[in-house]
């Protein structure tokens, strides 16, 4: 079940809030589905996960980019996308949560935005996963949260790009902007003549 903000502009046919979905699906054991795009701006997606967790046994995460109320746009590395990834992390709730994405741009090709989204999604999950969130704990546990403050801007210059590097070869896919010129390629060779 997917709650989305009502305002002015939103879509003519919305069936729910997000208060409305959280207390349907716990009443009748449903999943509930928390899409990054359907809160007020100032609302983040990421802040949510650990209360429903306290209640709710799993949790589906729509990443994706909103754009003011309208959701779907395509993921980028934004601070938004590495919050939520660190906040599963931090919660040790990878086995909890599943993430899927959903968006869309129809002014780019369609398979860079699929891999742009893709890859963003997964930078912000390696870069969850490399955090030493122990160091955290272990401050935060100790009430030392000065150090917990100084520790978390800190981590925020560490290099998870050589990781990235190295993931992307194992995995026999281009590290940087190489995958561009392929689909440049597809794009002359399949999908121009789709028109
Ligand atoms: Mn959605």
């Amino acid at each position: 079940m997917e709650g989305k903000l009502f305002g002015i502009g939103s879509e003519s046919y919305v069936v729910g809030s997000h208060d409305f979905y959280l207390a349907y699906s716990l009443k009748n054991s449903l999943l509930l589905c928390l899409d990054m795009g359907h809160f007020h701006p100032t609302e983040t997606v990421a802040d949510k996960i650990s209360a429903v967790l306290e209640f709710a046994p799993g949790l589906l995460l729509h990443v994706s980019r909103g754009v003011r109320w309208d959701s779907d746009h395509v993921v980028t590395l934004n601070d938004e996308v590495k919050a939520v990834a660190a906040e599963v992390a931090r919660a040790g709730a990878w086995g909890k949560v599943s993430i899927a994405t959903d968006y869309f741009d129809a002014s780019i090709n369609r398979v860079a935005a699929w891999v742009i989204g893709a890859r963003a999604t997964l930078k912000a999950i390696l870069i969850a996963l490399l955090e030493p969130t122990e160091m955290l704990k272990k401050e935060e546990a100790a009430g030392n949260l000065t150090a917990r403050l100084a520790l978390t801007e800190e981590m925020r210059d560490l290099p998870y790009g050589a990781v990235w590097d190295m993931f992307c070869q194992k995995q026999g896919v281009p590290a940087g902007a190489a995958w561009l010129e392929k689909v440049v390629a597809y794009e002359k060779s399949v999908l121009a003549k789709r028109k």
